[in-house]
């Protein structure tokens, strides 16, 4: 069934959520667990699942993005598979921007509109889960849905981050209410015993949808609104048959900078809930690096990409991506260090050493703890970042904090000895 699907995956919006991370990049594009970008996930979700026909949405495109997805999904001449990014484009309709996550897909529908399909999986680009769509789509089919939700139980602290639903006995939602701040008591659903000693008992819309596809176009082209949570999924409850497809494994938003951070360093647990190692994995760009060299380094529960070279003294629950380089007497306690693009050469090396500027990586004698270090930053030698009380939220040139998390920008350069 699944070749009747096309997938869209909801790219970004602005991602001001991930500042600084978005500043020079565009969501999809961001490195997550070392190695891998957000937009490989569901896009692995989806190849896992036999969808080979993927839209990424984004809000603004950039090389490197264009490059990653060029570079990782080649498909065989003779197949119909792409996975294409389509950024908002002015069109003699259109003035630029998407203006909401229906008004993405509004723009996008003519592009579709060449390929043969009967359904259209929406996926966002800022969960980290590893899910079969196979089973949504069939129960889709079977019980002759329109618009299938995917979600899962969440707890009260959570409900008010959410779109919330309620179904009746054969998975028909009722009503749904779109990010309730408070009133939602009532909400409660019929759960899992499992689910329900977690004080997990309100449905929450994971934002994946199944939609027939005449129904969405009839949908989009036919109104002018701009959300799917606040407007088309709402409207569409009466005179269509909505369905929740309820999942309970691990399904995390990451499109915060707290939740972006815990579900990477989660990644370092010893049976960690996102498991990098299954056989449904994240499908990245295969890169020629050179296997990581370490020396006279304790690692705990640490993960280390390919191609770094580390002296460091205390790698402690950290997250260290690829081409890291880390000086000798450094430790490195609760990071995400996302690495670098390339390597300096050795004359490089030589000429910034010789002007005092620092190497890119992480110098000598540094102290980290609680930092996400993003790509191409040159931390010098005896640097000292989050080592004191908890630092008060704020944007920086070079750093910006949020929720304690320092946070170093791309291509930073941080002198010796600087305290943060
Ligand atoms: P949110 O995630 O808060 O809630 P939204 O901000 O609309 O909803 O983002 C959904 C996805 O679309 C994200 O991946 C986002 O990056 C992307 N996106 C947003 N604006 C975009 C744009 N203009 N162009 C391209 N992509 C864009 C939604 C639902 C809730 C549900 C949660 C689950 O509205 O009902 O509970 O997802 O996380
Ligand atoms: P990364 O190297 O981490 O993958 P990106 O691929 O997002 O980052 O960006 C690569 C380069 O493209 C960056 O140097 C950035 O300055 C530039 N860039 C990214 N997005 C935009 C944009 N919307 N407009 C102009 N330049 C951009």
């Amino acid at each position: 069934m699944t070749s009747k699907v096309i997938s869209i995956v909801l790219g970004g919006g602005q991602g001001s959520r991930l500042a600084p991370l978005t500043e020079t990049r565009s969501k999809p594009a961001v490195p997550i667990a070392g190695k891998y970008r957000l937009v490989d996930i569901p896009i692995s979700n989806c190849l896992h699942s036999g969808i080979d026909r993927i839209y990424v949405l984004t809000q603004f495109n950039s090389a490197s993005l264009n490059k990653h997805i060029k570079n990782t999904y080649h498909f065989s001449t003779f197949s119909t598979a792409f996975v294409d990014i389509l950024a908002a484009e002015q069109t003699p309709k259109s003035s630029g921007w998407y203006q909401g996550t229906a008004d993405a897909v509004r723009q996008s529908l003519h592009h579709l509109a060449v390929h043969e399909f009967d359904y259209v999986l929406i996926l966002s680009g800022d969960q980290l889960y590893q899910m079969n769509f196979d089973e949504m789509i069939n129960q889709h089919i079977e019980k002759n849905a329109e618009i299938s939700i995917a979600t899962i139980p969440v707890d009260a602290d959570d409900v008010p981050g959410f779109g919330i639903l309620k179904t009746n006995s054969d998975n028909l939602i009722t009503s749904f209410i779109e990010k309730p701040k408070s009133g939602f008591e009532s909400w409660a659903s019929e759960v899992s015993d499992e689910m329900k000693e977690q004080g997990r008992v309100y449905l929450a819309s994971m934002g994946i949808y199944l939609f027939n596809r005449k129904l969405l176009y009839d949908l989009l082209e036919t109104t002018d609104v701009t959300d799917f949570g606040k407007e088309i999924i709402p409207q569409s409850l009466s005179g269509h048959k909505v369905l929740s497809y309820q999942y309970e494994g691990y399904w995390t938003d990451i499109g915060t900078i707290p939740s972006f951070f815990e579900a990477n360093l989660g990644l370092t647990d010893n049976i960690p809930k996102f498991n990098l190692f299954d056989k449904n994995h994240i499908f990245t760009r295969a890169r020629m690096l050179p296997p990581t060299k370490i020396s006279a380094t304790m690692v705990e529960q640490s993960i280390i990409a390919d191609g770094c070279i580390i002296n460091a003294t205390l790698i402690k629950h950290s997250l260290i991506g690829i081409r890291t380089r880390i000086g000798v007497d450094t430790t490195i306690e609760n990071c995400y260090v996302m690495g670098s693009d390339s390597y300096q050469t050795l004359e490089q090396l030589a000429d910034a050493k010789e002007k005092g500027i620092p190497f890119m990586g992480i110098g000598d004698g540094c102290k980290i703890k609680n930092a996400l270090i993003d790509k191409n930053t040159c931390i010098g030698d005896n640097v000292c970042i989050n080592c004191g009380d908890k630092l008060p939220d704020g944007d920086f040139p070079t750093h910006t904090v949020t929720d304690g998390i320092v946070i170093i920008k791309k291509r930073a350069v941080i002198p010796a000895g600087t305290v943060i």
